[in-house]
């Protein structure tokens, strides 16, 4: 039975879990989320009311939230690429760095561009300046470590690296890196070139008039 993962090509979340599949040419089925095929929509909205994607079905077992369904695909469909180190301590680094970009990274990036598409009345100026806020911080930090290293959490490319790929490719995008974070900058560029993410790349590319703030001519 195909591996089913319900997403859409644009979004962050589900970019992360198809470097996944792309590092390690895992097939699965993916169920578009749109308004072309609701069918997916109904059957997503099922089986995870929270509604928020990607979804990975396995043999009629749900798997939600993109860090799961990575450390799901490393037991149960592993490939040549380790993605989570065997070895418990390095694993730890890397499931720490991963919450990193999740929860300061990516977070406040939605939370900003989410921000930016309610009615006027109903925007968050605080909540705007303290995303930005954050962002600017969780940037300062990683550019420390990020010098003199290759990817966020160990010599390899890891899960770590699948989340900071979309989180640091949009963030850019919402509040940019400006010149004043050479070390991330760079590591941004080398996610970029990392195969696996430049085809979510490409794949999401004719979706980039959705992007509520104005995608920049670049990337
Ligand atoms: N914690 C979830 C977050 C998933 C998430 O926020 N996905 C966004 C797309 S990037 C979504 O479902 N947005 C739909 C909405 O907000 O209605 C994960 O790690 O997978």
């Amino acid at each position: 039975m195909a591996l089913e993962l319900y997403a859409h090509p644009f979004s962050s979340y589900c970019q992360k879990a198809l470097i996944a599949f792309y590092e390690n040419d895992t097939p699965f089925v993916f169920r578009m989320l749109s308004e072309k095929e609701p069918q997916a929509y109904v059957e997503f909205s099922g089986l995870w009311p929270i509604k928020r994607f990607p979804l990975l079905v396995d043999k009629g077992r749900s798997v939600m939230e993109a860090s799961i369904i990575i450390e799901h695909l490393a037991i149960h469909h592993p490939g040549p690429v380790k993605l989570i180190p065997g070895d418990p301590e390095a694993a730890l680094e890397v499931r720490m760095l991963d919450r990193f970009f999740d929860n300061y990274v990516m977070t406040p990036q939605q939370k900003i561009v989410f921000n930016s598409i309610r009615q006027e009345a109903d925007r968050d100026a605080y909540g705007d300046a303290e995303a930005r806020a954050m962002l600017d911080t969780a940037y300062a930090w990683l550019d420390q470590r990020m010098a003199g290293r290759e990817w966020a959490a160990g010599p390899d490319f890891s899960l770590a690296d699948c989340a900071a790929a979309p989180a640091l490719f949009y963030a850019d995008w919402t509040h940019p890196l400006a010149g004043r974070f050479p070390h991330v900058q760079r590591y941004r560029q080398r996610l970029l070139a990392r195969p696996s993410f430049a085809r979510a790349v490409n794949e999401a590319r004719p979706y980039r008039p959705l992007f509520p703030l104005g995608a920049p001519d670049r990337d």
